[in-house]
């Protein structure tokens, strides 16, 4: 294994539904192979897996899940994938993650299923690779709703997609998960691009600063 200060980072992307993950996660990508890192760029839920087609059919409406069940669908998802994400930054790769167990907490506690607190949906979480920052693009619903309508998948509402974004609000208040930074996502994508840009660099002065390893959630 590589010493930490050698080890790749581990960033993950969080927020609304068009709050920019895809884009911004895209971008930072080209940015870290442009001044010569090694990255991988990845997204949850990864719709390729046999766990992943599940989700995928229940997204579209094609099948049903008990609540506790997708949710529980959706973590194995990322367990499947732990090993590699853990393998590819301790030999130096950066993982750039759109969405991850942040995503899986608060969608399903959004649901307002009275057995499925958003305490309860983080605890098959707890021990997966921790992000070292989790850019969380704030946006208001109503600032996101001007970037186009609604898809049709499954939680592709207004009345959920305020509640998502409460909870979200709340679990950047925890103490658990301090890896969070809020950037400003109504802004020109431009804007946001270098912001990002910028918390990931002195996230990567931090890391090899304090030759930190890689935490688990
Ligand atoms: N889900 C879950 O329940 N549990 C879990 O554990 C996980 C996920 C991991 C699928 O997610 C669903 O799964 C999601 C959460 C749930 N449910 N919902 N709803 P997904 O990630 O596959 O969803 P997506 O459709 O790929 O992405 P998105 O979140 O809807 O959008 P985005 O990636 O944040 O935004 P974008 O595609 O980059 O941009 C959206 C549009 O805005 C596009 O036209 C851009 O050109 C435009 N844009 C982007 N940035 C800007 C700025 N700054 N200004 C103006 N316009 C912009
Ligand atoms: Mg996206």
């Amino acid at each position: 294994m590589d010493t930490p200060s050698h080890r790749g980072l581990f960033v993950v992307f969080e927020g609304l539904d068009r709050s920019g993950k895809s884009t911004q996660s895209a971008r930072l990508v080209r940015n870290l192979k442009d001044q010569g890192h090694q990255v991988r760029h990845i997204s949850f839920p990864d719709r390729t897996t046999p766990i992943g087609q599940m989700i995928n059919s229940y997204l579209k409406g094609q099948s049903q899940q008990e609540d506790h069940v997708i949710h529980l669908l959706f973590s194995a998802n990322r367990w499947e994938a732990a090993e590699s994400i853990s393998h590819d930054i301790a030999s130096g790769t950066t993982i750039v993650c759109d969405r991850y167990y942040y995503s899986g907490c608060v969608y399903s506690a959004a649901k307002e299923n009275p057995s499925l607190s958003l305490e309860w949906a983080r605890r098959p979480e707890e021990g997966l690779p921790r992000p070292d920052v989790c850019l969380f693009l704030d946006i208001s619903p109503e600032k996101a709703a001007e970037r186009g309508g609604f898809g049709h998948e499954r939680y592709e509402q207004s009345e959920m997609q305020k509640r998502v974004r409460e909870l979200f609000l709340r679990l950047r208040s925890s103490p658990d998960e301090n890896d969070f930074v809020t950037v400003d996502a109504g802004q020109p994508a431009d804007v946001v691009e270098k912001e990002v840009l910028q918390i990931v660099v002195k996230t990567r002065e931090s890391i090899d600063a304090h030759r930190s390893s890689l935490r688990s959630v």
